[in-house]
Order: C-alpha cells, then sequence, then structure tokens
C-alpha cells in the first residue's frame, strides 16, 4: 500500500510535468505549425498552377493534411465519469467502470451506481460492514483506499479532478440498524486543489435525512496528521476520521463504524439531524453527478 501510494505519488508527478511540457510544446507546434501550412499552402497553390499534373503537388497537399493533423487539439478521452458511461449505454448496470476525468491518462476504475435516483452516480465514498479502516492519514485521504469497493474513500485528488470538469451534484444514502432509510441531496459540490487544502463548496440541500453537510460548506479537509481544522484542538483526531472538519462536525461519514447506538461523544458515523451524535449507521454512500 505504502509502495502503491509513493507510485500513486509519483505518477501524478510525471502526469503534471507531461502536461506542462506538452501544454509548452503545444504552443510552439501552434504557431509554427500554422507557419509551415501557410508556406505548404502556398506552394501548393505554386506548384499546381505552374505543374498542375506533377508529383510534387500531390506530396505537397499530402504535407500540410500532416501538418494540420498535428496542430488540431485532442478530444478529451471519455467517458468521464459514470453519468457519461450511462449516456452512452443506457443499459448500463452498477459496477465498476474506468473513467478519464481531467488528466488521468490511464483512467480511474470507479464504483458506478446506475440504480439509484436514475442512475449515472459515481460513488466517492461508501461504508457498508466495518471491514475498512478510515482513521488514516492525509496522503491515504488525498488518493484515496477500498477494499474491492465494499467501503472506499474515492481520493480528494481524484474528487478535485471530477468536479472540476463540470458542475455535480451530490447525493448521500444512509441506513441505520433498525432497517430505516434517508438521503440528503445537494444541488452544488465542488472540491478544491490540494493547493486550497481541497476546500469543500456545498449548498442546496433537499431530501429526507436533515442538512448535515452545509455547516461543512467552505471548510478545508483535515486528517489525524494534517489539522486544517476551525478547532483549538484536533477534530479529526477526537472524532476519528478524515473529513471537512469545522469546529467540529455536524457530519461524520469516516468516522469509527460502532454499529447503531454508542457512548462515546461523535465519534462514530455520524449524521447528526437524522440519527443524531451518539448513533453509528449501517451504510452510508456518497456519490455525485453532474447536473
Ligand atoms: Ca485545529
Amino acid at each position: 500500500m505504502a509502495d502503491l501510494r509513493v507510485e500513486m505519488s509519483s505518477e501524478k508527478e510525471r502526469i503534471k510535468k507531461d502536461r506542462a511540457k506538452s501544454a509548452s510544446e503545444e504552443g510552439v507546434g501552434v504557431s509554427y505549425g500554422a507557419v509551415l501550412t501557410l508556406l505548404a499552402g502556398t506552394a501548393v497553390l505554386a506548384a499546381a498552377v505552374y505543374y498542375p499534373n506533377s508529383l510534387i503537388v500531390g506530396e505537397l497537399r499530402t504535407l500540410v493534411e500532416k501538418i494540420e493533423n498535428q496542430t488540431k487539439p485532442t478530444d478529451h478521452p471519455t467517458p468521464r465519469d459514470c453519468y457519461d458511461i450511462r449516456a452512452q449505454n443506457p443499459n448500463s448496470t452498477s459496477g465498476v467502470y474506468t473513467v478519464y476525468p481531467g488528466a488521468i491518462r490511464r483512467g480511474l476504475d470507479v464504483l458506478c451506481d446506475m440504480d439509484v435516483d436514475e442512475g449515472g452516480w459515481l460513488v466517492i465514498q461508501k461504508r457498508s460492514d466495518g471491514s475498512l479502516d478510515f482513521f488514516r492519514d492525509w496522503t491515504e485521504y488525498q488518493f484515496g483506499f477500498s477494499n474491492q469497493l465494499r467501503e472506499l474513500w474515492l481520493g480528494n485528488e481524484y474528487l478535485h479532478l471530477l468536479t472540476s470538469q463540470s458542475m455535480y451534484e451530490l447525493r448521500v444514502d444512509m441506513t441505520d440498524f433498525e432497517g430505516e432509510s434517508r438521503f440528503a441531496k445537494y444541488k452544488l459540490f465542488q472540491v478544491g486543489s490540494r493547493d486550497t487544502k481541497f476546500r469543500l463548496t456545498v449548498g442546496g440541500y433537499s431530501g429526507t435525512a436533515g442538512d448535515s453537510l452545509s455547516p461543512h460548506h467552505g471548510m478545508l479537509f483535515s486528517t489525524k496528521d494534517v489539522d486544517n481544522d476551525q478547532a483549538s484542538g484536533q477534530c479529526a483526531v477526537s472524532f476519528k476520521g478524515g473529513f471537512w472538519y469545522s469546529n467540529c462536525h455536524t457530519a461524520n461519514p469516516n468516522g469509527q463504524y460502532l454499529k447503531g447506538e454508542h457512548e462515546s461523544m461523535a465519534d462514530g458515523v455520524n449524521w447528526k439531524t437524522w440519527r443524531g451524535y451518539k448513533y453509528s449507521l449501517q451504510t452510508i454512500t456518497m456519490m455525485i453527478k453532474p447536473l
């Protein structure tokens, strides 16, 4: 896992360098290419006038086409998200798919929910059985973690890439151990870059679970080793998760899996406006879809 993270980290750096490099090359390529196209085009015209049947005209035409093709911008690879997958094939079923958000060339394997609320949802967080430890550090939350996608955190870098390519809404589905279920939907969900400490933008609530997430609007991400919260202490340490803590939380989806009622204060998988600070939910899923 540690090696994988280092690999991913250096992969991110490589992608960044590649992008910067290709961006500068592209810049040179366009102007250089445009001049070449112009020159070659003029040559074709002149050659065509004076030597209409000569081989050189054909060759020059080929050259012009070649240069033009090289200077055309390449299309963004698709699908960008689960919504694209569903749009391409309305019969797609829920499961794992590869998507290409932002600069990711090799793709990112994600869990798509094609059943709930018309489908097309990309799962960014999931708790279902307590099989995975969510009390993790900054780098782990940055690049994500999962176990066969039964439980997962997609990763803050990917959240930023995804929510930067379009306007996204968020849906949070949850169940308790008594068989009840609720949901919360937000018209706006965006995660800033690592330079902003993955700042959260969230708003426009509707649903049945109550709004426990809007109070986290504008907050920065915090983990047990990186304190960006608004409390004098460390929320991530006190409430044992990684999240956009303020002072400290009204929702703790990445808290400890405490299986229902608990004595301790607000350190479970809590959603304050539904089961409160001393009830840890059975399942919770956060997923996003473009508006
Ligand atoms: Ca603090």
